[in-house]
């Protein structure tokens, strides 16, 4: 009889889904319990094929605290990456550490606090981490396990132990795992006194372990960290390191092997890859990129965030150029990339710790740059998703105004905006929604106006590029057409009551 893996590693369902894309991913975690999990799990986070009593697919992160794992000597056999719905084979009294990850165990992410002002509920990587801790407290039962969560939003429950004893979480690693994680997981198995709180940490002159397994979306880092030091981020003070062309191509080729076709390259900002400081070295960023094309079976590479000030240390030509190899053979496709604008007002980023971003630019121009370089990625074939923040210390009528000037001014092109509601990095609430003011609503509405016109435009354009099935793209775009309804009548309603 299966006594249980010693070392069992998982997450919930908005992580270890089948998704082709980051974009399904972002979309599923952006939704909220308004949209019942029960009738929406199935559409938006498929449960992966596979091995039975392994997760054929996991998050990238947990993948390397796999690989750190596995570095130090653990075996094969003594760590499972599992998904939610293998923990009742996986766990037993054989089962010494469980390690959860999550993004979000208590729903203090800007985009989710946005999500639930305007939608209400609760967001789904909180209820689904929730579910998961419940299932995990069940499980426990048979075995002496110590659980430990991780992950990038362990840091919110750092300053809670009465919140984490609830949950049933005994230890809290924070932070990068490289560094601490199979001491940490070695003191557990062998019952050692183990700090209940661990700050993680990697050196960044050490490697970072390739990835044993495949990653969901096809994820593999090219950077980490990014210290540029804004105020408002949770990795502003980790420097950014850049993975060595063969870490990278290796973690690639682990999820072709796996039978994956698109790949997603993070970084905070991919257009700083093999950057010295923050002098951008285009030839470094293209090279990798065309390392990456001539693998066979690669289809659409999608990348995440960006700076606006790396993108202006690229020519029109390089931006072609890296458009051309992200997309393959689909020249006309588009490829969405996030970009942090925060406000059009460069003297409130300042303000607020943002100054950095601005890259010495005075703070008067930093509307008109950034709308420059907006305008010329969508002319390299991009599609700009920007995000903002409002509800900002010190922000007055006249920082939403430049705002909402800005937006207007980028009406004509194709791009989203994300207006998020700020919320502070030391765990404290995010503004209320009922202290949002008309001119808060009138912003948010006229930059969902762009989002409900080119949102469902982008990620079918995306989908078609990741080879989607027909049926789920025509089924995505119904649930996506209801819920711009639904937002376009929940929009209305707060600007009114704010009017009121
Ligand atoms: C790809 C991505 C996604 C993907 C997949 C997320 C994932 N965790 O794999 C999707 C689209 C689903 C997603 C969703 C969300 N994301 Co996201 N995402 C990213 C992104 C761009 C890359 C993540 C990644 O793979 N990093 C590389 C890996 C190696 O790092 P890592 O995941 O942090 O893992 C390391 C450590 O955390 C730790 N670790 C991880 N798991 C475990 C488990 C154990 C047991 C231990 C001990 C350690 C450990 O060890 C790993 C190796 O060092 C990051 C930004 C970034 N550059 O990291 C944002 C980021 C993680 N996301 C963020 C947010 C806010 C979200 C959402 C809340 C947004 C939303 N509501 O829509 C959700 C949360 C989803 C969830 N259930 O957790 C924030 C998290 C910050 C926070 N919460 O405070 C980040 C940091 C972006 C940012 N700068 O704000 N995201
Ligand atoms: S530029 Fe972006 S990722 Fe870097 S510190 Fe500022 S907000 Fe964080």
């Amino acid at each position: 009889m299966f006594h249980g893996f010693p070392i069992v590693l998982t997450a919930d369902r908005t992580l270890t889904a089948d998704y082709r894309l980051l974009f399904d991913g972002m979309l599923a975690a952006s939704q909220t319990t308004t949209a019942p999990p029960a009738l929406f799990a199935g559409l938006l986070m498929p449960r992966p094929r596979g091995a039975a009593d392994r997760a054929s697919l996991a998050p990238l992160g947990l993948r390397r605290v796999e690989a750190a794992l596995l570095a130090d000597g653990f075996t094969a056999e003594e760590v499972a990456v599992v998904r939610d719905d293998q923990l009742d084979y996986a766990i037993g009294p054989a089962t010494r550490v469980i390690g959860i990850s999550s993004g979000e165990p208590a729903g203090l992410g800007m985009n989710s606090s946005t999500m639930t002002a305007v939608a209400g509920g609760r967001i789904y990587p909180q209820a689904m981490f929730r579910r998961l801790m419940r299932k995990v407290r069940r499980l426990r039962r048979r075995t002496s396990a110590a659980v430990v969560l991780g992950g990038p939003g362990a840091w919110q429950l750092a300053g809670r132990p009465a919140e984490r004893k609830a949950l049933g979480i005994d230890h809290l690693l924070t932070g990068y795992a490289e560094e601490k994680v199979a001491a940490a997981f070695r003191r557990l198995v062998q019952k050692n006194p183990t700090p209940e709180v661990i700050e993680g940490g990697w050196h960044a002159a050490a490697p970072i372990p390739p990835i044993r397994g495949a990653t969901t979306m096809g994820a593999v880092e090219i950077s980490r960290g990014c210290g540029l030091g804004c105020s408002y981020c949770t990795i502003a003070r980790v420097p950014m390191v850049h993975l060595p062309p063969e870490t990278v191509i290796a973690d690639v080729d682990t999820n072709l092997s796996a039978g994956l076709h698109n790949v997603a390259v993070l970084s905070e900002d991919f257009f700083r890859y093999g950057a010295e400081g923050l002098n951008a070295r285009p030839d470094a960023l293209i090279s990798l990129l065309q390392r990456i094309r001539q693998l066979s079976r690669v289809r659409l590479i999608q990348l995440d965030h960006a700076n606006v000030s790396s993108v202006a240390q690229y020519d029109d030509r390089q931006l072609a150029a890296l458009h051309d190899l992200l997309v393959g053979r689909d020249l006309d496709r588009r490829v969405w990339v996030n970009l942090g604008v925060e406000t059009a007002s460069g003297d409130l980023l300042r303000k607020i710790g943002g100054a950095a971003k601005m890259h010495g630019r005075q703070a008067g121009d930093w509307g008109a740059f950034c709308a420059e370089q907006v305008r010329r990625l969508c002319r390299a074939g991009f599609f700009p998703m920007v995000s903002l923040m409002i509800g900002l210390p010190g922000e007055g009528d006249e920082h939403l105004v430049e705002t909402l000037d800005w937006v207007r001014s980028l009406s004509k092109e194709r791009i989203a905006v994300f207006p998020l509601l700020f919320a502070p990095v030391d765990g404290a609430a995010p503004i209320d929604r009922r202290r949002l003011r008309p001119l808060h609503w009138s912003l948010i509405r006229t930059c969902y106006r762009l989002n409900f016109r080119w949102v469902p435009w982008i990620y079918a354009d995306n989908q078609q590029a990741a080879g989607v099935p027909r049926f789920r793209r025509v089924a995505l775009q119904c649930l996506g057409r209801g819920q711009i309804l639904q937002w376009k009548f929940l929009l209305a309603w707060h600007a009114w009551r704010a009017r009121t």
